[in-house]
Formats: C-alpha cells, sequence, structure tokens
C-alpha cells in the first residue's frame, strides 16, 4: 500500500482529473435551502472529501471540481476529463450513479470513493474503479495503477491506519466560495464512545487521530490568505473525542485568532460531556466556537444505556446545555425515534427535554441502520432488516434525502403506526413558531458571548449605517420580509425575540438571527415531513404498508460480531 506522502517523486504524467460531488437527494434538514438563499449561497457546505483528494493527486494532474449540488456538470467538462472521480454519503447515491452512467457515455472511465462506498462497496459495481477508505492511505496505490495503464480494480486503504499529520492542505482553490454559506475543515477523525446506531467508529474507529497545530495553523492560514472570513466548521466526528490533544491545540488557535483579529467563528460535533469540563469550555469560547451540534438522542436512560450512549446518562442534560450556552455556544441537538426498547410513546418526554433544554434547531429522526454499524449487524442477525433496495426507492420514488423520511428501514419493536405518530406529534410541537422561538429566547438569554479583540484585523473596515454594519441592515430586511411573506405566523415571535435581544443581550443578535434564518429552512422542512409521515400512517391504517421481504436470520447470523464496549 502506497503511503502519499511518500509517493515517488518521479515524474507522472498528465492527467485531466474532473471531481463531481453528487447531487444529495430529496428534502433533508440540512440543505437549509431558504437559509443559503437569504445569506445569497447556493449550498451550506463544499465537499472537503473530494478536495481533499485532489490535494493529494501529482502536482501534473489538472484538477476541476463541479458540485452538483451547486451547479450543473457541462458536456465541456466531461469532454475536458481524462478521469472522474466522485462518491459521497448515502443520499448521494443516486447521483452518484447517474454521475457514472454520463461519464460512461462519454467514454471516461470513474473511481468512486468517500464514505457510502466505502460502506456499500457492492452498490458501486458499475464504476470502473473503486477506493475505499481514507484515501490518504490507499490513493498512492491508484496512482501507480493508473499510471501502468490499470484500468480497473478496487483498492482499499488499511482501515484507521491512516497518520493524518500527513494529510495535505485539502484544495480549497478549486471552490467557487461564493456558493457556501461555510466551509469545513478538519482536525481529527474518530470517536472513543460506542454508540450502536453510529457508522463513524466503523469508518474512522474508536481511537481519534489528530492533525498537528502547526499543520491545522498552516490550513487556516491558507483559508485566510484566499480571502474567507466567517463561519469555519470543525467537521470532526466529535471535536473533544480526544480531550487532551484538543486541550494542547486550542491555545495556539486562540493564539492564531488573536493575531489575525478573529477572523473565523468556529462551530463542531462534540459529545455533551464538554460541559463536565470548564477548562475545555473556556478555552473553545476563547477560540470563538459560536455553535456546537450534540447527539442528544432519547431523553429515556434505559434507551440511552441500550443504545450504548451511556455518556448522555447520569447528568441533568438541560444543566449542561445551559452551562454551555453560558460559555457564549450556542447548541444544536440530533434527538431519534424508533429505538428497540421504547417502552411506549417518547413523544412527550422528548417535547420535555427539548424544552427543558430550550435547544432550538433539534434534527429529530426516525432511527435509521446505515451500512456497517453495530445496530445493522444485530437487526441482520435479527432478520429484521430491510434490503437496500428499501431505501433506493424511498429515495427516488418519495424524494426521502435523511433519516426523517428515509428512516425506520427494520422491522420494529413497537407498533410502526406508533413510532411514526410520536415522531409527527414532536415535530408538530416543537416546529410551531410560539414553541421555536420561545426556545430562542431563553438561548438568547443564556447566551454569554465574549467580547472579542479584533484590533489585529487587517482587513478594512466594513462599511456601516448609524454605527451598525451595512451588511447586517440588509440580512436583518431580506430576513424580515421572507418572515413575512414565507412564514408569517412567525413574524411575531421573531420580532419578540428580537426586541428582547437588543434591549437584554445584543451581543447575542448575529446568532439570533443565524436561528431566524435556519426556522426559514425549518417551518417548511418540518410541514414537509408531517404531511410524509401522515402519508405513512394512511397506509399502515389502510394496509397498504407491507413490510419489504426480509432477509432470512440465519443468513445473516454469520455477520461479524458488534464491537464490544473496551476500548
Ligand atoms: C460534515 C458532515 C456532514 C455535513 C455536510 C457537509 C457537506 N460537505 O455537504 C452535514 C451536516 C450537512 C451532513 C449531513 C448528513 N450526513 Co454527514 N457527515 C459529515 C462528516 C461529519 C464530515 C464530512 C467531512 O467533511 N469529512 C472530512 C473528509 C476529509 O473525510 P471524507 O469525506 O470521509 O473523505 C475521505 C475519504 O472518505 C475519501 N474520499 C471522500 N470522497 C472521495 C471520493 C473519491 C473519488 C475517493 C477516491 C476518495 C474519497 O478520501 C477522503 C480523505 O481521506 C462525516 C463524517 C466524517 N468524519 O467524515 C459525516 C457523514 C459523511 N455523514 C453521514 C450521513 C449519513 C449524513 C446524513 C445522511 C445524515 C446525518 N448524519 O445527519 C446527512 C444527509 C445530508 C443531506 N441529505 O443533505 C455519514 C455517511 C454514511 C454513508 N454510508 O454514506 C457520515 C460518514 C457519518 C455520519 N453518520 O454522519 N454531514
Ligand atoms: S458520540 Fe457520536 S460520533 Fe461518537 S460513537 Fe456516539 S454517535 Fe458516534
Amino acid at each position: 500500500m502506497a503511503d502519499i506522502a511518500v509517493i515517488n517523486p518521479r515524474s507522472y504524467s498528465t492527467c485531466n482529473v474532473l471531481l463531481v460531488a453528487p447531487r444529495f437527494s430529496g428534502q433533508s434538514y440540512w440543505n437549509f435551502q431558504a437559509a443559503c438563499e437569504l445569506y445569497g449561497a447556493r449550498f451550506p457546505a463544499p465537499p472537503l472529501g473530494l478536495i481533499t483528494v485532489a490535494a493529494l493527486l501529482p502536482s501534473s494532474w489538472q484538477c476541476r471540481l463541479v458540485n452538483r449540488n451547486t451547479e450543473e456538470l457541462a458536456e465541456s467538462d466531461l469532454d475536458w476529463a481524462d478521469l472522474v472521480m466522485t462518491g459521497g454519503m448515502l443520499p448521494q447515491q443516486p447521483d452518484t450513479h447517474h454521475v457514472i452512467e454520463l461519464a460512461h457515455r462519454h467514454g471516461k472511465p470513474v473511481v468512486v470513493g468517500g464514505p457510502d462506498a466505502t460502506s456499500s462497496p457492492e452498490a458501486y459495481a458499475e464504476s470502473d474503479f473503486r477506493v475505499l477508505g481514507e484515501a490518504e492511505g490507499i490513493i498512492g496505490a491508484f496512482i501507480e495503477a493508473w499510471e501502468s495503464g490499470v484500468r480497473h480494480g478496487v483498492f482499499e486503504a488499511e482501515k484507521f491506519a491512516i497518520d493524518i499529520t500527513r494529510t495535505p492542505i485539502p484544495r480549497f482553490d478549486l471552490l467557487k466560495r461564493r456558493q457556501y454559506t461555510y466551509l469545513g475543515v478538519q482536525f481529527a477523525r474518530g470517536c472513543p464512545f460506542t454508540c450502536e446506531f453510529c457508522d463513524i467508529i466503523e469508518l474512522y474507529g474508536r481511537v481519534p487521530r489528530v492533525k498537528t497545530a502547526e499543520q491545522m495553523l498552516a490550513e487556516l492560514d491558507h483559508v485566510y490568505e484566499i480571502g474567507y472570513r466567517g463561519h469555519l466548521d470543525f467537521v470532526d466526528d466529535n471535536f473533544i473525542g480526544n480531550k487532551k490533544a484538543v486541550k494542547a491545540f486550542l491555545p495556539h488557535l486562540i493564539a492564531w485568532q488573536r493575531e489575525h483579529g478573529y477572523p473565523f467563528e468556529f462551530s463542531t460535533e462534540a459529545s455533551i460531556n464538554l460541559a463536565d469540563d470548564d477548562a475545555l469550555l473556556s478555552l473553545m469560547r476563547e477560540a470563538n466556537f459560536f455553535t456546537i451540534f450534540v447527539g442528544i438522542e432519547s431523553p429515556d436512560t434505559d434507551t440511552l444505556v441500550a443504545m450504548q450512549k451511556k455518556q448522555n446518562t447520569r447528568r441533568s442534560l438541560a444543566d449542561g446545555v445551559h452551562k454551555i450556552y453560558r460559555a457564549g455556544i450556542f447548541v444544536n441537538a440530533g434527538f431519534i425515534v424508533g429505538f428497540d426498547s421504547e417502552k411506549g410513546s417518547v413523544a412527550e418526554a422528548m417535547i420535555d427535554c427539548i424544552e427543558a433544554t430550550s435547544i432550538p434547531f433539534c434534527t429529530v429522526g426516525l432511527l435509521y441502520a446505515l451500512p456497517g454499524t453495530q445496530l445493522t449487524r444485530r437487526l441482520e442477525r435479527e432478520g429484521r432488516l430491510f434490503p437496500p433496495d428499501y431505501t433506493r426507492r424511498r429515495m427516488s420514488e418519495e424524494g426521502a434525502g435523511d433519516q426523517s423520511t428515509a428512516g425506520i428501514n427494520f422491522e420494529t419493536a413497537r407498533p410502526r403506526r406508533d413510532i411514526l405518530l410520536d415522531y409527527r406529534t414532536i415535530l408538530a410541537r416543537i416546529y410551531r413558531p410560539e414553541d421555536f422561538f420561545r426556545r430562542v429566547r431563553q438561548v438568547v438569554r443564556l447566551l454569554d458571548r465574549p467580547k472579542l479583540d479584533r484590533s489585529a484585523s487587517r482587513d478594512p473596515p466594513r462599511p456601516r449605517f448609524f454605527g451598525i454594519p451595512k451588511r447586517d441592515i440588509t440580512l436583518l430586511r431580506r430576513l424580515l420580509w421572507r418572515i413575512a411573506v414565507r412564514q408569517p405566523g412567525a413574524l411575531w415571535p421573531f420580532c419578540k425575540a428580537f426586541c428582547e435581544c437588543i434591549r437584554e443581550n445584543p451581543r447575542a443578535i448575529d446568532y439570533l438571527g443565524i436561528l431566524a434564518a435556519l426556522y426559514l429552512h425549518l417551518g417548511p422542512f418540518s410541514r414537509f415531513v408531517i404531511a410524509a409521515v401522515d402519508r405513512q400512517i394512511a397506509e399502515v391504517d389502510s394496509g397498504a404498508w407491507q413490510p419489504p421481504p426480509l432477509e432470512p436470520a440465519e443468513r445473516a447470523a454469520s455477520a461479524p460480531l458488534p464491537l464490544t464496549q473496551s476500548a
């Protein structure tokens, strides 16, 4: 297996590589279409995986990136290419097939890679090459094979063994930055926990691997030098997975931010035990983290224990979340309905938990057994897992784009109808405008944003009108207009929250704006999901819904055993 950092310095031929980010299918919590429009963008985030792959290719190979979520793939791009590289997540699978077909029609060979191809390589059998796993560990072998004239093959990286301190700076220069609301960077891969439904630990391992501080700062320097300012997301699976390493890195990040006058504000994913660590919280505050995504999953302790998410038990979630607010960081959270251990309705308990923690943006989803997880292996052994075609059909026929509409791809323990009913009850309540903005008001009251010293900034001062940045005035005007026209029911709750924020905590105003912009997507999206779930309930009631034929339990009994709790 070749390691990219030691790729033979011999000269390579030339090759025109067309990197194509496939379109996400259907509707999703995550496309934030209305919020993107508000900021003048086309899609939330760029494909970091593909631009990392581009950085691993020989410098004599020319790269061009087309993101089908933001632009069309032109015939001329395909004509230009010698090789097409594509791949992404499960909801990108249908479009990846489309891209392969288009490329083949133009006589161009295709390399597929990325998380979905790694989890389900059999789904991409028609591609010419499958380059699986973390590209740093295998792309060298592919390049050598390509150079020697090989035109088909499967290349697989050794799992969890890639030294990411040798990962190059992603090719941010390939992006049309204005198409996105934020950019992503990565500090760590992997997570030490063992949640049963999680594919992170299967793809990236349970020992978080981190980049060096110098490497990370070089990446920030690069993003800064190409002129980007604003929101940067650390896409880490669990930013605090290796607390020692992150605590060693954050002082460097803080110093870098100070020296540059705080050009970036950060978001990331972290486990709730962040709230237990005052030192870490204050370092993240100082570095200018403004939001984190936390997997809360369920308010029910037995369910958390059964899913092996013990880090969320033995604690007051509300106290933990509010403590994070007081550190100046607002919390978004994931919740899941449909676990076997749910003894009866979970709707009221989940709504109470969301209210008590006062988290405005909650991705409440239906449990989805992702390929390669402990959950999938258990359901297979029990003969309860629906075949992959079930999800493919829902993606292509019903516009399912994530776990909210594609969810429960298995025979449930309690009646399917009850789970669906719980789900629609929760969505209908938490995304009522008055409920959403009540939680926003609570955040705005608690959010203690730091006062940042921007004196070292080398950027020209932003144009202002009566002391207020002109851009903020434009955004507020657009936001008000959109709420009034598209979601009139949210206008008064928003205005109340706005006035309260100006009066009590003006430093939180930007974040109120962000949450309100998210609501432009979440309000209509929750109604879209409720309508889809209502259709599913009606199908169950009428008997039209029938589970697909299941794999017999005996065949799956030979599947690998699940991970144990040990590290
Ligand atoms: C950031 C992120 C998002 C962002 C999107 C970012 C974007 N650009 O659009 C958001 C929050 C929107 C998101 C949403 C979802 N996500 Co997501 N996401 C991630 C996360 C945390 C980081 C992605 C990233 O940038 N990684 C950094 C890059 C460097 O790593 P990488 O992409 O793996 O790339 C490496 C290799 O895979 C490979 N590679 C990648 N592409 C290619 C292409 C070729 C040709 C080759 C050769 C190699 C190759 O080389 C790279 C370098 O080693 C990953 C987990 C992870 N650690 O990667 C999950 C992950 C990709 N998401 C996943 C899922 C399931 C989803 C959702 C469907 C559900 C969910 N988790 O909520 C939604 C659906 C989105 C939608 N419908 O719009 C799964 C995918 C599983 C699968 N089998 O496909 C992952 C793996 C984990 C998870 N459960 O969240 N996600
Ligand atoms: S804490 Fe998050 S990333 Fe870690 S195993 Fe659990 S679900 Fe996966």
